[in-house]
């Protein structure tokens, strides 16, 4: 068990207990540090959190909206620390990891005091699990934590590391403290905020691709709404950027995730023209579009 475990190794001569969570955090990272962090204290143990590298914006946004100052969470380690690893296995970090809780897969175990690694829907939904089977108590704000990252760490419960088991507990989770789970759902769905200037829109998300002679750039957002989306503005925006710096396509997806649409527009430079294709579920950029525009130039 987790808790035992880790209260088990503590040494009580006073090295500072520090949490962190890898390199670059998201919002599970830091949800569950925070979970970690709560939990020790209730067994009587003071532990900082210091994540490093840089927030993503969303998860960023996201904690700040329910009312945590993700700044406050970056913190250069103390001399003489010891580490548990909160979201991931492998650290960067100064000092000796004692402890990990982390749900990413790993090919071969590394070497600690404490290791504990298994599916789960997040990070912070395991350390809560363990908790709650210690005894430990469990509130509003632990609730907040642990149910919240298993939506910003699966797509708001859409992605297949989200476990289907998590379902009744969510469900009776969000009822008990009235969560508004439809606002959730949109932060865990990193719904693309369409107020922003239509220039910004057109790279929101942006990456660039060379495959042999071509030069591929690519954007998308991802909208609750088709009828929300600029789409006109948007294209021919996208277009000027697509000529002006020399590219020879442009893919443009525009994600509906609540209604499983996305819309394909691969603007191809030499016929100066937009082609449009809908698909009836949300299909990867990285794993199913440009592969598939790759493999079509590479025919060519
Ligand atoms: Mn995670």
């Amino acid at each position: 068990m987790l808790f035992s475990d880790i209260l088990a190794i503590l040494d009580p001569s006073g090295h500072p207990i520090v949490l962190t969570g890898h390199l670059h955090p998201d919002y599970d990272s830091a949800a569950a540090c925070l979970l970690m962090q709560q939990f020790l204290k209730q067994c009587g143990v003071n532990a900082q959190i210091c994540l490093y590298g840089k927030m993503d914006a969303h998860s960023d946004a996201v904690l700040r909206k329910y009312g945590y100052n993700p700044g406050a969470l970056f913190a250069p380690v103390p001399k003489n620390a010891v580490l548990i690893l909160c979201d991931c296995h492998t650290t960067t970090q100064p000092g000796k990891v004692i402890a990990c809780a982390d749900h990413h897969p790993v090919i071969e175990a590394p070497d600690m005091p404490v290791y504990l690694n298994r599916s789960a829907s997040s990070a912070g939904r395991i350390i809560y699990q363990e908790a709650a089977a210690y005894g430990l108590q469990t509130d509003r704000e632990t609730d907040f934590l642990a149910l919240s990252s298993i939506y910003m760490d699966t797509r708001a419960c859409s992605s297949t590391k989200f476990q289907e088991a998590d379902k009744p507990w969510i469900i009776e989770t969000a009822a008990r403290w009235n969560f508004d789970l439809s606002a959730l759902e949109r932060d865990g769905l990193c719904l693309t905020d369409l107020t922003q200037p239509v220039d910004l829109l057109a790279k929101n998300d942006f990456r660039a691709y060379t495959f042999g002679k071509y030069r591929v750039a690519s954007s998308c957002v991802q909208a609750e709404k088709e009828k929300a989306v600029p789409m006109g503005t948007l294209l021919e925006c996208c277009k000027s950027i697509c000529l002006s710096e020399s590219y020879d396509y442009w893919v443009f997806l525009c994600y509906i995730p609540l209604e499983k649409i996305t819309d394909v527009y691969l603007f191809n430079r030499d016929e100066n023209a937009w082609n449009k294709t809908r698909h009836a579920r949300i299909l990867s950029r990285g794993n199913d579009v440009i592969p598939a525009l790759e493999r079509m130039l590479i025919d060519r």
